[in-house]
């Protein structure tokens, strides 16, 4: 059962995991190298023992196959996941001139004034993302993420390619395929984004009319990036088997560095303490429709009811 695996892997690291410091200052338990496989035909993997905000996790993936690296779009959408890392961009530049934000994602939860005076000045930033083209098209920029690898990959010929696009055709026209990889990892771009890219890397696979597909994750948040993850590319596989006329067979979840940061641990040791429920269902309401013209109302969640979701802060 597919949660099963996902709840043995945070119970391992939980257990087993080497203390390990990392980049962001905060130290986790980490392991290296492991899978989970989720066969996509038992429901769709959105994890039962905490809520996991599913709407966040549609704007996002939708976000990316528009080829879309400018959180204006997420924000148009309510979805604030990816502020942090285009706020830190603004306040390490020559234009922010509001109170000191040197390292603001560990120092807000350490400093409850300092907390008031960053949330203020993350307001003003979202604000400014909404209302100022200039701003948002200077400041709301990831750089060259997931959506410009994915649509627009630039060539030393100077032209783009769209993997996606590609892989579609590909997927349609020869699904034997072996070569049907679509990569987000850019040596040349990765020190111009503001993250380079975690799930890196992703091949499908075509067997008894049913499409499968396998990630590569470099680095893996278990509690807070790993749950939105297995949703979004089992979404994607979705997506994609409905284009082409397939059904849904595997996500394979392949992991490098596989880590629950230190101020995770009680949150996932009360989340070990919940009973899975029945998986929800997933369905498109225009099966008519381009994969690049679907909108947000043309994918439904059925049957979702998990447990309560579990806060936790996220490592900037
Ligand atoms: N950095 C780190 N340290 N971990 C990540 O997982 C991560 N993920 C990123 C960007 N940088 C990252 C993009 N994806 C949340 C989930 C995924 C995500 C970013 C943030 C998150 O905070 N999830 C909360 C709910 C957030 C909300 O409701 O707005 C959760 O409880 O799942
Ligand atoms: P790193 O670049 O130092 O590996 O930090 C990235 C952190 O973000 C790491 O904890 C993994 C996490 N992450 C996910 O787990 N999933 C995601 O989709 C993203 C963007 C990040």
């Amino acid at each position: 059962y597919s949660e099963q695996q996902y709840l043995d892997l945070l119970l391992d690291i939980l257990k087993n995991g080497d203390q390990k410091s990392d980049r962001t200052g905060t130290g986790t338990l980490s392991t290296f190298g492991r899978q989970l496989r989720f066969d996509l035909s038992e429901g769709f993997p959105l994890l039962t023992t905490k809520r996991v905000p599913f709407s966040l996790i549609k704007s996002e993936l939708l976000w990316f196959i528009k080829g879309d690296t400018n959180i204006r779009y997420l924000l148009q959408h309510h979805n604030n996941i990816w502020n942090e890392w285009a706020f830190e961009r603004y306040v390490k530049s020559s234009d922010y001139e509001g109170p000191d934000m040197h390292d603001f994602g560990r120092r807000s939860l350490q400093d409850e004034e300092f907390r008031q005076v960053y949330e203020q000045e993350m307001e003003t930033f979202k604000q400014r993302i909404l209302t100022d083209n200039h701003f948002a098209a200077q400041y709301g920029e990831l750089g060259n993420i997931y959506g410009r690898q994915w649509r627009a990959w630039k060539t030393s010929w100077g032209e783009t390619i769209d993997q996606l696009g590609q892989v579609i055709d590909m997927i349609k026209r020869n699904p034997n395929s072996r070569r049907l990889i679509v990569s987000a990892w850019n040596p040349e771009d990765v020190p111009a984004m503001a993250l380079p890219p975690c799930h890196t890397l992703f091949q499908f696979y075509v067997a008894d009319g049913k499409l499968s597909c396998q990630l590569y994750q470099r680095s893996a948040d278990m509690f807070l990036g790993v749950p939105f993850n297995i949703a979004s590319y089992a979404l994607l596989t979705h997506l994609i088997a409905q284009e082409c006329g397939l059904g849904v067979g595997a996500f394979v979840h392949t992991l490098g560095d596989a880590h629950i940061y230190q101020n995770h641990v009680e949150q996932s040791h009360k989340q070990l303490t919940r009973e899975m429920r029945a998986l929800p269902s997933i369905s498109i309401t225009h099966p008519e429709r381009s994969i690049f013209d679907l909108d947000m109302d043309d994918i439904i969640l059925e049957g979702y009811q998990p447990h309560p979701a579990i806060r936790a802060p996220i490592a900037v």
